[in-house]
């Protein structure tokens, strides 16, 4: 009878005491700050984050701007600071001007990854520079995606002709760097000229004002890339209100879902879509490994994948396309 008693008693106590888990759940938080909320790349990386969250039984708190743009930036990041997240995900929206705010969540003793663009010069923990104190930066890689969208404008212009990069703004490392990925390709083709680079605040009907404008001036364009998702679209979108579709051939980094009509239409000749939900899902486990005092490597990469014409059917590349 004793035993029962003790034996009772035991299950009781299991039952009150709260599971490892629940522990963890309650001083868990991670925060993840996009470069702006509505775009469907950081809707697909809250995805992949969301997902990596529930895995480890962490509070996901994704909070960001309309814009992307470090006057909108920062003041959701010192409200993010205020409430003492466990780790801050973020996708700096400017190299230079997230540093000094980034600094006093580290200075809290907040810990800093970045995912998607990097501050200073990307690169971590190496004991240089101002911007050396996140931990992680977990991106694309920028570089070669650039390369590879000029080496296809190159093919899908025959070699020669006038082209542009459709741009953001200086300043954010993800844009500048596919931009000097796309420069580098061009070196490979003498017959091609670059024009200035147009830049468009992140505004597709800027960018599509742009191709209008660039090619009033230069009727001999033959191409253009975007080198992000409202570039492209933009870009896209001026080559076929001049109906000049398959005349001046557009490139794309970033894959919304209306990429398999521009795909399959001929307006869009090569896109480089990225994992946004893998760098979600590895951002959130890489902080949820520094909250447990884990080391983690300053730089992952994460994939991209090219889509075509050719392969978009394809259920392997097509899972790729974002979510809206
Ligand atoms: O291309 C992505 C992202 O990688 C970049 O840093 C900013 O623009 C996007 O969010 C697409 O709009």
């Amino acid at each position: 009878k004793r035993l029962v008693a003790a034996l009772l008693g035991a299950v009781a106590a299991l039952a009150v005491s709260p599971a490892p888990e629940a522990k963890a759940q309650g001083s868990c938080t991670i925060a993840l700050i996009p470069g702006l909320t509505t775009d469907a790349f950081y809707i697909t990386m809250r995805k992949g984050a969301e997902m990596a969250a529930k895995a480890v039984g962490c509070q996901l708190l994704f909070q960001g701007g309309p814009e992307f743009n470090p006057t909108v930036q920062v003041p959701v990041l010192q409200a993010v600071i205020a409430r003492k997240p466990g780790a801050i995900l973020i996708a700096p929206t400017d190299k230079q001007q997230l540093i000094a705010p980034l600094k006093q969540a580290h200075d809290a003793g907040i810990p800093v990854i970045t995912v998607d663009t990097f501050i200073d010069d990307g690169k971590y923990q190496d004991g240089q520079g101002n911007g050396d104190f996140p931990l992680a930066y977990i991106a694309t890689d920028n570089v070669m995606g650039g390369y590879m969208a000029g080496e296809a404008l190159a093919k899908a212009i025959g070699e020669k002709g006038k082209v542009y990069v459709s741009n953001v703004k200086p300043g954010i490392s993800t844009t500048d760097q596919r931009e000097e990925g796309f420069k580098l390709a061009m070196k490979n083709h003498p017959g091609i000229t670059v024009l200035e680079t147009q830049f468009n605040e992140d505004d597709a009907n800027k960018a599509a004002a742009q191709v209008q404008a660039v090619y009033a001036r230069n009727p001999d364009l033959a191409g253009v890339f975007g080198a992000n998702l409202f570039s492209a679209i933009g870009a896209a979108d001026g080559v076929k209100a001049l109906g000049k579709t398959g005349q001046i051939r557009v490139v794309a980094f970033d894959a919304p879902s209306r990429i398999v009509g521009d795909l399959k239409s001929g307006v869009i000749d090569m896109a480089v879509a990225q994992h946004p939900a893998e760098i979600g899902y590895y951002g959130v486990m890489t902080a949820f490994a520094v909250i447990n005092g884990q080391s983690v490597p300053p730089h992952i990469g994460t994939g991209s994948t090219i889509m075509t014409k050719a392969n978009i059917d394809d259920p392997a590349i097509a899972k790729f396309v974002y979510s809206d």
